[in-house]
């Protein structure tokens, strides 16, 4: 078969009749109806509010494509450097306001469908979230998907199209968390191109065996074959800048069956038999793992890693070559981002395809490699970090197997020479951890195979350098090793989830938003304002309405009754014990202790306070999932008792989600971040709540020092024990342990009454205080006061609300570092080197 002719027919033909972005309501109504005609086949007068979403989706992706087909067309013509962000988690939450926002549609989209019967929140409302990553490290992917793309920098993801996204939470009425499947593809997703001509096969098992030379020697080469092969099928997801054309890419890969079934086992009658290749190819991309910490070595989360590094790395090396350059110049086309250590196998692939398919020594590869990577790191708490089996590797992944060992070998040999005889290091350094099993260590190899290696905020990333890759920053220097502080993309977490205050920003600023959302340092002139009367009462009017829309919320999907005129008191975020969800739980029975013993006169003089959680535990977290049934029933005893109710309640709002948080943040007062110091690696709802007026709470930990920094020390309220403490603590509580009695009475109080079954189920809870009670690993009672004292503080600082309007104001006006686009400018200039494309 001969070649297609391009470019075919007549151009101009093709260029006079291509379309456009629709940008005015005639336009906008029309492709909505056709939509409704055509592609939805539906009868536009019996069109229900489901129905309109998804024709404003489609209407709205016919311009995201035009843009789209733009850019891509102009990378590939420019063929400039490109950077490609491998996350094995994009939780990119609703796609339509994000879109309509970003091309600058809202307001002819709200008047085209007002004509045809619509109220456009109640369209936005019906799309389901894409729910693909657990949490901060997901939506941090997310955020910086939007950030390239309004930067215009040549940046695209690749993730996996997971048929169930992060369970769905309910609550039980004991209290429990039970987990439900996320269908979210169930309806039809608007927003995804599947592109079955996009596909790679990728192998698993089988066997490796070594290329000789004419000598009989083995190699650094070798081949693989048999086992197992899928395919790898491309679904292409739009990404839209804020105000510019470009629209980035971000790819997720599905797993199909290389053949749909085996018909030999089909005509010999065994159908099971048959459709079992299928079966197990199509269960590699069925689920999303709902660890965000722990709980490894399961043999289908590595198929997960390879099946994804490798489909990427083939994509990225075929696009490589089309632009005809020497291999040898790979990296100064490409730059991999490997987010967090899931995607450490892209490392060992890549020096298997230059080995052995493009038949590169091992050091001109290892050459390429290692200039190719950037490894960002999210946690330094060791039971986090990610190590596999040997002999699981050594079955799924032979050649990757033979590949590490020779990596280490090489590896040790330079260590040995430059540390000669340190036995400890080398055994400290080793790839391999000893032990039955033997593990990989992931991070060590993300590390050795990267130009780069970051964390996600000061604290943080001078931690990585001193504890987990010390010995690496030891032998490598410490130029390799960085910090790029995360950051939030202000479109969704101010002007979208918070229009009303975007709004009054850009009047007070005399700004146009499509300016300041970009250069988000510009918020800072805002700080004159603070002593501005009229300001303020706008300020705290439109805090007031967010609570109230949040109010509104809980009412409708719960049908509870929230005081609006209580302080908002909130912590969302992963059920985690080192989050400390337990210590702000002690802190509200301590809090309502308290009240209850007041007589009434001292009672009247108390702010009444909302206590909002939200947040899903892993599946198999016990503790943390004892810690939400203590949430649930502290709940429902509190919110019942006469005495205090008006004074303190108490909400766990089930099934936390982008969309929930989007309603939750603009509404808080008061938010906590409350990690044992050193464990946060950065946090980024934080910057959220900030962001949006909210004051913060906080340990000394992760991002809320540099937000801190930013606002000034006198707009937190900071407490607890730092960093360089906690070992000592965590020392004492092992080997000096002083019972709680003597240590912190307040806390030994509070944990008798829930013993004593103050809020049911008196033994139920007992291995959760006994967390606490035994080891106190995450150091409750060492902050228990300090955090009790801080709440106090809370209190006395919101009974002036004039200060407290103030404060806010200032912590919404210094928030400028922490927008994305900063970060990821950060990226592209001191680690990927790549540089903006303007597409006309
Ligand atoms: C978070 N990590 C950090 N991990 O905890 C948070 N882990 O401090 C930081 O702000 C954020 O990353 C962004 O840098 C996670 O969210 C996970 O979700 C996760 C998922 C799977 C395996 C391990």
């Amino acid at each position: 078969q001969g070649k297609e002719k391009w470019p075919r027919g007549d151009e101009k033909a093709w260029k006079d009749n291509m379309r456009d972005v629709d940008k005015d309501v005639p336009a906008i109504t029309k492709s909505f109806v056709s939509h409704v005609q055509t592609s939805l086949a539906r009868q536009p007068y019996n069109l229900d509010t489901l129905g309109a979403y998804q024709a404003a989706a489609l209407s709205v992706r016919d311009n995201l494509l035009v843009n789209w087909n733009e850019t891509a067309l102009q990378y590939t013509r420019r063929a400039p450097k490109r950077a490609y962000y491998l996350s094995l988690e994009f939780l990119m939450g609703r796609t339509l306001d994000n879109a309509l926002l970003n091309l600058d549609l809202k307001q002819p989209y709200a008047q085209a469908t007002q004509k045809l019967g619509f109220n456009i929140e109640d369209i936005l409302e019906k799309e389901r979230d894409a729910a693909l990553g657990n949490g901060g490290l997901g939506r941090l992917a997310a955020c910086y998907l939007d950030s390239s793309a309004s930067q215009e920098l040549p940046v695209w993801g690749y993730g996996l199209r997971y048929k169930y996204g992060i369970f769905q939470q309910l609550i039980s009425p004991e209290g429990n968390q039970l987990e439900a499947p996320d269908p979210w593809l169930d309806n039809q997703n608007p927003w995804e191109l599947p592109r079955l001509d996009v596909a790679y096969e990728v192998r698993f098992y089988g066997n490796a065996e070594r290329v000789r030379d004419e000598n009989g020697n083995t190699t650094d080469r070798a081949q693989w074959t048999g086992g197992q092969e899928v395919l790898a099928v491309a679904y292409d997801v739009m990404i839209p800048g804020s105000y510019t054309r470009t629209t980035n890419n971000l790819r997720l890969w599905e797993s199909k069956p290389k053949r749909g079934f085996d018909l030999n086992s089909f005509n010999a009658g065994n159908y099971e038999g048959a459709v079992e290749s299928s079966n197990s190819a199509a269960a590699i991309t069925s689920v999303l793992y709902p660890n965000d910490s722990t709980g490894f070595g399961k043999e289908l989360r590595l198929k997960q890693q390879y099946f994804w590094t490798a489909a990427s790395l083939a994509d990225i090396l075929r696009r490589f070559k089309n632009i005809g350059k020497p291999i040898q110049e790979f990296p100064d086309y490409v730059a991999v981002q490997l987010n967090d250590t899931h995607p450490t196998l892209a490392i060992p692939e890549l020096m298997r395809i230059l080995l052995d398919d493009e038949e590169l020594p091992w050091d001109a590869a290892w050459q390429i490699v290692t200039n190719t990577f950037f490894y960002t790191n999210h946690t330094v708490l060791p039971e986090a970090l990610e190590k596999w089996p040997v002999p699981l590797m050594e079955h799924l992944l032979p050649r990757h197997m033979q590949i590490i060992y020779d990596i280490n070998l090489f590896f040790l040999q330079s260590v040995e020479k430059k540390f000669p005889g340190d036995r400890d290091r080398l055994g400290r350094m080793s790839l391999i951890e000893e032990g039955f099993p033997k593990q990989v260590r992931m991070a060590f190899l993300a590390c050795i195979g990267s130009r780069k290696v970051n964390g996600v905020a000061e604290l943080h990333s001078e931690l990585v350098k001193t504890t987990i890759l010390k010995d690496f920053v030891e032998f490598e220097g410490v130029s390799k090793f960085g910090n790029v502080t995360n950051g939030i993309t202000p479109r969704r977490w101010l002007d979208q989830c918070n229009p009303e205050l975007s709004a009054l920003i850009s009047s007070t600023l005399k700004v146009d938003k499509s300016v300041w959302l970009k250069d988000l340092y510009q918020l800072e002139k805002l700080l004159p304002y603070a002593e501005d009367a009229a300001f303020r009462e706008k300020w705290a009017a439109i805090k007031q309405r967010n609570k109230e829309r949040l109010a509104h919320h809980v009412e409708t999907t719960l049908g509870l009754t929230i005081n609006t005129h209580a302080m908002f008191d909130v912590q969302i975020k992963r059920l985690h014990e080192y989050k400390r969800q337990t210590l702000n739980i002690l802190g509200v029975i301590h809090r309502y202790l308290t009240l209850k013993n007041m007589s009434k006169e001292e009672r009247e003089k108390v702010n009444p306070r909302v206590v909002f959680f939200a947040g899903k535990a892993a599946p198999a977290y016990y503790i943390a999932k004892l810690t939400i049934r203590l949430i649930v029933n502290v709940a429902r005893i509190i919110n019942a008792d006469a005495d205090t109710k008006d004074l303190l309640s108490l909400y766990f709002l089930p099934d936390y989600s982008v969309s929930l948080a989007e309603v939750l943040i603009p509404a808080s007062d008061i938010s906590q971040h409350i990690s044992t110091a050193g464990t946060e690696a950065s946090g980024t709802s934080n910057m959220k709540f900030c962001l949006n007026g909210g004051l913060l709470l906080g340990t000394v930990d992760g991002a809320n020092i540099e937000i801190a920094e930013e606002v000034g020390e006198s707009n937190v309220f900071f407490f607890g024990h730092l960093t360089p403490a906690v070992e000592d603590l965590r020392y004492q509580h092992t080997y000096h342990p002083v019972p709680i009695e003597e240590k912190c009475p307040a806390l030994a109080h509070v944990l008798n009454q829930v013993s004593a079954g103050l809020f049911g189920d008196a033994e139920v809870y007992e291995p959760l205080l006994n967390t606490i009670r035994q080891g106190d690993h995450y150091l409750l009672s060492d902050d228990f006061d300090s955090y009790i004292a801080a709440l106090a503080m809370v209190d006395e600082a919101y009974l002036d609300r004039t200060e407290w309007v103030k404060k806010s104001i200032r912590t919404s006006a210094k928030m400028g570092k922490f927008s994305s686009d900063r970060a990821i400018n950060e990226y592209a200039e001191s680690y990927w080197n790549i540089e903006a494309q303007h597409i006309s």
